[in-house]
């Protein structure tokens, strides 16, 4: 019998080292952790239960080694809290329901996988946000808007006979970190997607996520009665038109009795909405709201909207959404991206959150790299991600994260544009990964430290020795100010290459387009000045727009942080940036080589950890790596040279040259469209 098991074992133990390292088991590969199988107990639910049986499996998967009884009590504070207790021989987890017991069954084989004394584990959880949602801007042509991970993981035309594996795949890794809401579809949504058939495979992927606790809701295109429906109008005070979306609405519960709602892109970029109607955003939402609320169901309305004619387009959001406080139903949230302007590398928070008072909001943020060097680049998003949530806002329950999830009404919600896709790596670079679990875990717990998360990222994904960790989180943890630096020094905004935003383009400008759609708008870059002014004395106003002793700060030079200081402040080249010492153009030569040598740097750590990581993923990450660098000279050249070219200034005289001249870089166009992630080849 021993023998048997001993052998059982080595095969299990062969079958793991034979496993390619292609990134495919994400952070959820718990070989490091194999021994015997515990015991499991269930008590007050059913072992038959969908979801009480995956919180089995993964207890058992990671061979965790002794009893464990996942317990179901009458009432917990929240239905997702949990609580693992160990008394040094077993483990008792309890919860108020079977996803709480899931979140915990998670938790106990996370602690096991890093190496962690289970048997006096003594933890309890509750989350902040309790809707903590991904978005996918996938399309129903098996594209990704915005995605650099391959083609969508919903596969709409083999739907919906055949039902991929990675549907269960995803579900699990996304259980695995807290997310417990994923909205499938585009916000620029196709009105097909409301189509019976359409709606017949959205159940089906309905059905794979829900044993995973993960309620599904979709995108929606405000035109779709009119699209689809063939009616005359899509007015929201229409009775036609509020009589198609309840039957609609009423089809969908039909087919998913727990649908959780609609995310709503309306008048944003050309998308139809209530505007069109001469309707607000309230009457659009709330229409859709009160179709919704006989089922439970939430509208996310989203505030990302801007005007051409707008002077200032960081001001939009605000100015359209503040006067419609109170105007909104309890089940609709405001959902409201991390900044004013567009998932910048570092963007101030809105000045929406908190000001709206009678208003529920939910905070948007971006986790695939649209600004950020696609999945080329490493950058690891929770210090961005926190940087906003701890932001104080001076209004209502003080800091970002808390105005956010704050529980008025009703649900409290946190959004993340997904970064995943059908790349057998699922996010493209290995280390975007990263930011997918970090969301998940800030998400629930926004109190926890990057470091922390890194840390137990690289534990779980990785190895959990030492000598690799800690190297490895430094490097994790310097990539997003390396980011800033070489692409938004001093709070320079916006300056990417038109349509898909890889690479730099200062000077990109086309006659007869939206002026905010091009950098010029946001640099403002003369002969003798750079930045947007945005006081309330002198510029936009935008300052105006945060409570006073944040407006306060960002409008005076000498209190605005410098990472910010040409967001809110036009200054003269030769200006002294405060604190440094030197002026606007010599800080931003320093600055922009900084993020070059932090690149390069980068680099160098990689390559000392060669012997502690798989040759597969080495490799990849090592390749990635070269690009990155090779891109942060890319923006150091292409912006200090066209700055150059402007204010007619030499360099200091400290800093290293550009290695690239500006006639070769300004003829940069890549040749792939407007969405994916290039490769090394078509760089220049
Ligand atoms: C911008 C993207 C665009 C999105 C839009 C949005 O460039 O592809 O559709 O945001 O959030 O960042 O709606």
């Amino acid at each position: 019998m021993k023998h048997l098991v001993i052998l059982a074992v080595a095969a299990l133990l062969q079958s793991f080292s034979t496993l390619a390292e292609d990134g495919s088991r994400l952070w959820l590969r718990y070989d490091s952790a194999l021994c015997s199988t515990p015991q499991v107990t269930v008590a007050g639910v059913k072992r038959t239960d969908p979801t009480v049986r995956i919180a089995i499996a993964e207890i058992e998967k990671p061979g965790i080694g002794i009893p464990v009884t996942l317990r179901m009590k009458k009432s917990g504070n929240h239905p997702d809290a949990y609580s693992l207790k160990g008394d040094g021989r077993s483990v008792t987890i309890e919860a108020a329901s079977p996803a709480g017991l899931l979140y915990g069954a998670f938790a106990l084989s996370r602690a096991a996988a890093l190496g962690l004394d289970i048997a006096t584990v003594n933890e309890s959880a509750s989350p902040a946000f309790d809707l903590r949602m991904l978005n996918h801007w996938d399309n129903l042509n098996g594209t990704v808007e915005r995605g650099y991970a391959g083609n969508s993981i919903w596969k709409w035309d083999e739907l919906p006979s055949v039902v991929s594996p990675r549907y269960d795949q995803y579900a699990r890794a996304c259980a695995s970190v807290g997310i417990n809401a994923a909205v499938l579809n585009n916000v620029n949504a196709s009105p097909q997607m409301l189509t019976s058939d359409n709606l017949a495979k959205v159940k089906v992927i309905a059905d794979r996520l829900r044993p995973y606790g993960i309620t599904t809701f979709l995108s929606v295109n405000f035109a779709s009665p009119k699209v689809i429906g063939g009616l005359a109008t899509a007015d929201p005070l229409d009775a036609d038109v509020m009589k198609w979306w309840s039957d609609k609405i009423d089809e969908i519960y039909t087919l998913i009795p727990d649908f959780g709602g609609f995310l709503v892109k309306a008048n944003s970029e050309g998308e139809p909405g209530p505007g069109d109607y001469g309707r607000s955003h309230a009457q659009g939402a709330n229409m859709l709201a009160d179709a919704l609320a006989r089922h439970d169901g939430t509208v996310l309305w989203r505030a990302f909207v801007y005007n051409p004619t707008s002077p200032d387009r960081a001001m939009q959001a605000y100015d359209e959404f503040m006067p419609l406080d109170g105007e909104f139903r309890d089940n609709v949230i405001i959902q409201i991206k991390n900044g004013p302007i567009d998932f910048q590398p570092r963007e101030p928070f809105s000045p929406l959150f908190g000001a709206m008072k009678s208003t529920r909001q939910a905070i948007e943020f971006q986790i695939t790299q649209e600004y950020l060097g696609a999945s080329n680049h490493l950058v690891y998003l929770a210090p961005l991600f926190k940087e906003t949530l701890d932001s104080d806002t001076h209004r209502g329950a003080g800091t970002v994260a808390a105005v956010t999830s704050a529980r008025g009404a009703g649900k409290s919600a946190i959004a993340g544009v997904a970064n995943i896709g059908d790349d057998t790596n699922w996010c493209g670079h290995d280390f975007a990964q990263a930011n997918w679990y970090a969301f998940g875990r800030l998400a629930w717990d926004p109190s926890l430290s990057p470091a922390d998360i890194a840390g137990e990222w690289l534990g779980l994904t990785f190895t959990t020795d030492p000598a690799f960790v800690g190297e490895a989180t430094e490097l994790m943890m310097g990539s997003r100010e390396a980011a800033v630096d070489y692409m938004m020094p001093l709070g320079l905004h916006h300056i990417f290459a038109g349509g898909h935003h890889y690479g730099p383009e200062p000077w990109y400008y086309v006659e007869g387009m939206r002026p905010d759609w091009t950098p010029p708008y946001y640099h403002k870059a003369t002969a003798d000045s750079i930045g947007f002014d945005r006081t309330t004395a002198t510029g936009s106003g935008a300052t105006g727009q945060y409570a006073a002793a944040v407006a306060d700060r960002f409008a005076d030079k000498a209190t605005c942080p410098d990472n910010m200081l040409l967001w809110f402040q036009r200054m003269g080249w030769d200006e002294p940036v405060p604190g440094t010492g030197t002026t606007v153009w010599h800080t931003l030569c320093h600055r922009y080589t900084r993020g070059v040598d932090k690149a390069r740097h980068m680099q160098v750590i990689w390559d000392k950890l060669q012997p502690l990581v798989d040759a597969e993923r080495f490799g990849a990450v090592q390749d990635k790596l070269k690009i990155q660098t090779h891109d942060a000279q890319w923006w150091k050249d292409a912006c200090l040279l066209y700055f150059q070219e402007i204010n007619g200034r030499p360099f200091p005289d400290d800093m290293e040259r550009p290695v690239y001249t500006l006639p070769y870089l300004r003829a940069v166009k890549l040749p792939y469209g407007l969405y994916g992630c290039p490769s090394r080849e078509e760089l220049p």
